[in-house]
């Protein structure tokens, strides 16, 4: 039963990858990988550990189950929708020596929101919380990148968008050390889940403050050297996806097995 849904998945999954990894070689030598560019090799590894990840993920998913499964099914989907993303991103670095913005951002608007939803996801697979975590958390995405975007792509003032982006990511951060979601995590979740939950947390705050960084020095001193602030977020990724499902996956495994 559950390797037909395996084998289900994988084939959903991986047709679509494979069309699209071959698409980009089949379109000239313009698109292919030139030896040095280390840039594009990052690009390269980032894409193909997004893919295993989210195997890897919806596996455990169906693996762990019970109340983890949602959490984990999760965590597949965000490395999913970056990894087609990397793809196209790869494919604009390679090709054409720019950088991906657009694309970034299109990928951050949906992946960043499924992130937040995982802090309101452990949670209520261990006990009973109120939507208000979820909707706070979604808003503060919201005030975060839509005005970083239109700093980014010229439609507000650069220094502006900055502003107000930071507003939004510090909105995030206090519900996570002083808010509802953190009360919660601190007074009625096991061990294993506030061991993850204390890592999801830093890693919004340390690993997130990559990318504000990125934009500071990019658009608000004076530019930076585009190769370097392609590979410093291809690495900010690995953490504040992967290793983000992987933080989740450690406390499912824990969970379930203090339970079992
Ligand atoms: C997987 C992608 C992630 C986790 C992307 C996160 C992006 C941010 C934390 C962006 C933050 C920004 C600000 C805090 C200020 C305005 C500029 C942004 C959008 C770069």
């Amino acid at each position: 039963m559950i390797h037909r849904k395996l084998s289900i998945f994988s084939f959903f999954l991986l047709t679509p990858l494979l069309f699209i990894s071959t698409g980009a070689s089949a379109a000239g030598d313009s698109m292919m990988l030139q030896s040095g560019d280390f840039v594009g090799y990052s690009f390269w590894l980032i894409s193909m550990a997004l893919a295993a990840a989210t195997i890897f993920f919806l596996m455990e998913s169906l693996r762990i189950g019970g109340k983890w499964a949602t959490s984990l099914t999760v965590s597949a989907l965000v490395t999913f929708i970056a990894a087609f993303h990397y793809f196209y991103m790869r494919e604009v670095w390679v090709s054409t020596g720019a950088t991906p913005t657009d694309f970034r951002y299109i990928d951050w608007l949906l992946t960043v929101p499924l992130l937040m939803i995982e802090f309101y996801l452990i949670l209520a697979a261990i006990t009973n919380v109120s939507g208000g975590i979820f909707w706070r958390l979604l808003i503060g995405t919201l005030v975060m990148l839509v005005p970083g975007y239109m700093g980014e792509a010229g439609y507000l003032n650069a220094t502006v968008g900055f502003a107000i982006g930071m507003v939004g990511w510090f909105f995030i951060l206090y519900e996570i050390f002083f808010g509802e979601a953190s009360k919660v995590a601190a007074t009625k979740a096991p061990p294993a889940v506030q061991m993850s939950y204390t890592l999801m947390k830093w890693t919004v705050t340390v690993g997130w403050a990559i990318y504000p960084l990125g934009y500071f020095f990019g658009y608000l001193a004076g530019g930076t050297d585009e190769g370097t602030l392609n590979i410093v977020y291809n690495l900010a990724d690995v953490l504040n996806k992967i290793a983000f499902g992987l933080f989740i996956w450690y406390a499912a495994n824990a969970d379930t097995a203090a339970k079992s």
